[in-house]
């Protein structure tokens, strides 16, 4: 087959499975591709993305995943190019995200050989991709090696009748009822709800479900139930629950970020189980594991009654409540007090992306507790800091007065990602970077201390820049802010906002 009837077929199927839109990367291999898709968008039936680094493209993709529920492709030429996009299948992989990587690559020939631009596809994605579509089940990653020659002769293909597919997302399977039997089984006296990452959909059955059980809860700011649930959460449950092992923990969704679940590798008499979409279970000690969407799980197992012995843990939550209340206000420009200033201005926008490192639980720790916010999205798959700026901008593609707030190094891992402030709403758009000099969540480690001075440094990885020139350089406006009491909001703009944070 020609290349350009390969590629007609395999982006013709692409669009049967329901991808709808694709991110895209130039390059002489991949070129017969873009100008499909560039018929196909003409046509009305796909949403291309333009970008130029494969990396960041591949994360930009993913966050698509995680507004819309459905597949979505990235698209690149052979060679290194490739390699660039396994971040991203990580971390779609662990977050169970339908991210789609279609790669260029010279025919079959080549293989083994050497020759320019031909590196060894196969496989390239370990366990992180599956190379099969027969066996996907939409719940990881998707490769599709396409083998083209570079040379193509446009067809006169008529897309306009082109067939759209609707992504069926995977039926669970029936829920055999493991955790609900556990759950039914036992007392439920010692019960702690830890909740993670949660899909928009399962958020209500979560809801509910932690009203009727009424044990203490730990919800993390992504299952966006943190503020809803306020009047179960643990406040300080790492060091609560490190004091206070309990006998039991449930957990919703993704791997909470807290302290207290890697504790939990130290305590194997505390019961753990899980209900996730991956079916991982998040720890290296044995725990119970049972995978699906919570939203369909949870209705199937059955009514539940309350447990009412929150009281042990739950003492002593408010005079904590009232501690740190007062914490904040004496220390504004601290990074928690800053935490808590953004997180008032945040929480009036339409979302809210928190980078790895300490933004993400700064925000658990001391965001506001009054206006629940529903969207919080994060990379908490494996938790790098990689890809950031590009998975917020895919997410909130479509959202004004959407708010990211990053550490600094973070913001430099991924400044080929603003690339897409061109293509993506950019009203009251807010990128805030916690310029706290470097990587300071390892402060927080209690072996930095016994460390060497030169060892020190190279965690910590200072790298002092100027953010009013990165923001200029993408189009953004810059702002940097030390004094809490003097920020009175990012503005209200049509370009994005570099809001930079030092604090003190
Ligand atoms: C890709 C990747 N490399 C390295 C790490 C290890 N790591 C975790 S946090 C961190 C420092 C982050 O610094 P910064 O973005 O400034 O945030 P802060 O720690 O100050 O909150 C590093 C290097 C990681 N998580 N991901």
């Amino acid at each position: 087959m020609n290349s350009w009837d390969t590629a007609v077929e395999i982006l013709t199927w692409a669009v049967k499975a329901g991808v709808g839109e694709f991110v895209v990367c130039g390059g002489a291999r991949n070129a017969v591709l873009l100008e499909v898709l560039s018929r196909m968008e003409a046509a009305g039936k796909v949403k291309v993305w333009s970008h130029f680094e494969e990396r960041s493209a591949g994360f930009f993709a993913l966050g698509r995943t995680m507004t819309t529920g459905k597949p979505c492709a990235v698209v690149v030429t052979s060679g290194t190019a490739v390699a660039e996009l396994l971040p991203a299948a990580v971390e779609a992989f662990y977050q169970a995200r339908p991210l789609v990587l279609i790669t260029a690559d010279r025919p079959e020939l080549f293989r083994g050989s050497g020759a320019p631009q031909a590196v060894e596809q196969n496989g390239i994605f370990t366990e992180y991709a599956c190379a099969d579509f027969a066996k996907w089940d939409g719940l990881m990653p998707l490769h599709l090696n396409v083998a083209l020659e570079e040379e193509f002769e446009p067809g006169g293909d008529d897309f306009s009748e082109m067939e759209t597919g609707e992504f069926s997302p995977p039926s669970d399977r029936p829920v055999v009822g493991t955790v609900a039997r556990w759950i039914r089984e036992r007392s439920l006296k010692g019960l702690v709800v830890m909740i993670g990452d949660l899909e928009a959909e399962d958020q209500e059955e979560v809801f509910h479900f932690c009203e009727t059980l009424a044990a203490p809860v730990v919800a993390e700011g992504t299952s966006g139930l943190r503020e809803a649930l306020q009047h179960l959460a643990l406040v300080e449950s790492d060091i609560v629950l490190k004091e206070n092992p309990p006998s039991k923990i449930l957990r919703l969704g993704g791997v909470p970020s807290g302290r207290f679940w890697r504790d939990l590798e130290d305590l194997p008499k505390v019961e753990v189980w899980s209900i996730c979409r991956n079916g991982l279970r998040g720890l290296g000690r044995e725990a119970g594991v049972l995978k699906g969407s919570l939203a369909r799980i949870i209705p199937a197992m059955g009514d539940f009654e309350e447990i009412g012995d929150r009281a042990e843990l739950l003492d002593g939550v408010e005079g904590r409540a009232v501690r740190m209340e007062e914490k904040l206000e004496s220390f504004p420009d601290s990074e928690a007090g800053w935490m808590r200033t953004l997180s008032v201005y945040a929480s009036i926008g339409s979302s809210v992306y928190l980078g790895n490192s300490l933004p993400v639980r700064e925000w658990n720790a001391y965001a506001q507790w009054e206006r629940p916010v529903q969207t919080v999205r994060a990379n908490r798959g494996a938790n790098g800091i990689d890809g950031q700026i590009s998975s917020w901008l895919g997410a909130s593609a479509d959202e004004e007065n959407a708010w990211g707030i990053f550490g600094d190094l973070t913001a430099l891992y991924d400044l080929a990602g603003l690339k897409m402030l061109s293509q993506v709403k950019c009203s009251g758009r807010v990128m805030a970077v916690i310029n706290n000099r470097g990587g300071k969540i390892f402060d927080k480690l209690p072996r930095l201390g016994s460390m060497s001075e030169a060892a020190k440094k190279w965690m910590a990885a200072e790298t002092p820049v100027d953010f009013s020139a990165i923001a200029k350089a993408w189009g953004m406006d810059h702002m940097k802010v030390t004094r809490a009491d003097e920020f009175d909001g990012a503005g209200a703009s049509d370009r994005a906002v570099l809001l930079e944070v030092v604090p003190s």
